[in-house]
């Protein structure tokens, strides 16, 4: 059912592009939890209950009972629905989501502004940055410090960081203004920060650091055999298909930059339609591409939260870092 499930929204999200991809896996999408969108033939409800309420809101509902949680999604469809004929369209839903998000990254940024900049200053130094996230660092031993758990050690987080801040830096102090903190902070939606995030997506997948992402270094990023010998799933295989016919368009058996940037940064996508388009086919049953209120309140659960989802999603989750 699931499979069946993940496979027709990939139908419905690959209309738009010429990749057909079974499991539209995507390593840019991840919930606040770095579980991925789609983990394999799992879908991961967390990712939309974020992308619709954002990750604060998405907590709140977490605790509510179905019932309530199904009275506040009532009350956030009439929000959603601008111009009030009863139907929520996809581009409704999309300025909805952008909105979210917007929120979110002002609500976290100013949350970490003001831990780091209790004086409220006009930029934030590197050195005071440093000190406040990895000022422990200086207790650690020489060991310690390059110790890597999945391929991840104080030094190297510490290494991206620094490189991060300076291409957030655009006027070149060393210091960020609330502007560049932003963009240092969710560097995903920020049109100069595009290479940087590129250029971390590929350091994780390159587990053995050629620079280049070959056939196992891209199926690893989504799935990990859960023993030894197991045998790999369908999907797997038609992945592995996916990756020479549609990833590596100059068939030497590797991912450059350039074709991990066609994966997971295609032009003219846009992320707030592809999940608005994601969130209707969940819920839209009689297929006229638009949601009624009694089709967001029956499948509430695709858009948020309750104390009846939660147990489910705690044992589906896969807790990466
Ligand atoms: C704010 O300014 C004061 C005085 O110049 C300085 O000591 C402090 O480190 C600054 N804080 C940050 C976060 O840059
Ligand atoms: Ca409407
Ligand atoms: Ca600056
Ligand atoms: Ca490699």
């Amino acid at each position: 059912m699931l499979l069946l499930l993940v496979v027709a929204v990939a139908i419905s999200l690959s209309s738009a592009s010429s990749i057909p991809a079974e499991t539209p896996h995507n390593p840019l999408e991840h919930d606040s939890l770095h579980a991925p969108h789609f983990d394999g033939a799992e879908h991961n409800p967390q990712y939309d209950h974020e992308a619709f309420l954002g990750p604060d809101e998405s907590k709140k509902f977490d605790n509510l009972s179905p019932e309530e949680s199904k009275r506040r999604l009532g009350v956030i469809f009439d929000r959603i629905d601008e111009d009030k004929d009863g139907l929520v369209t996809l581009s409704e839903l999309k300025n909805w989501i952008s909105f979210t998000q917007r929120r979110y990254i002002e609500e976290d940024t100013g949350r970490l502004w003001r831990q780091h900049n209790p004086d409220n200053n006009a930029t934030i130094s590197w050195e005071a940055y440093r000190d406040a996230v990895y000022g422990f660092l200086n207790d650690l031993s020489a060991e310690e410090l390059a110790q890597e758990e999945n391929g991840i050690s104080y030094k190297g987080l510490l290494k991206r960081d620094r490189r991060r801040w300076a291409v957030a830096d655009q006027n070149l102090d060393d210091s960020l203004t609330r502007e560049e903190f932003t963009a240092f902070l969710h560097p995903e939606d920020h049109p100069t920060m595009r290479d940087v995030v590129l250029q971390e997506t590929v350091e994780d997948l390159d587990k053995d650091k050629d620079g280049k992402i070959n056939e196992d270094e891209y199926i690893g990023d989504m799935y990990r055999p859960s023993e030894a010998n197991e045998e790999e799933p369908e999907w797997v295989a038609s992945e592995r298909e996916a990756f020479s016919k549609y990833r590596d368009t100059d068939g030497d058996g590797y991912l450059t930059e350039t074709e991990v940037r066609q994966w997971i940064t295609p032009q003219d996508f846009d992320h707030s339609e592809s999940e608005a388009k994601h969130l209707i086919f969940e819920a839209d049953v009689d297929h006229d591409e638009k949601l009624t209120k009694a089709e967001v309140l029956d499948k509430y659960d695709a858009f948020v939260g309750s104390q009846a989802t939660e147990f489910g999603e705690a044992l589906a989750r896969h807790d990466e870092f």
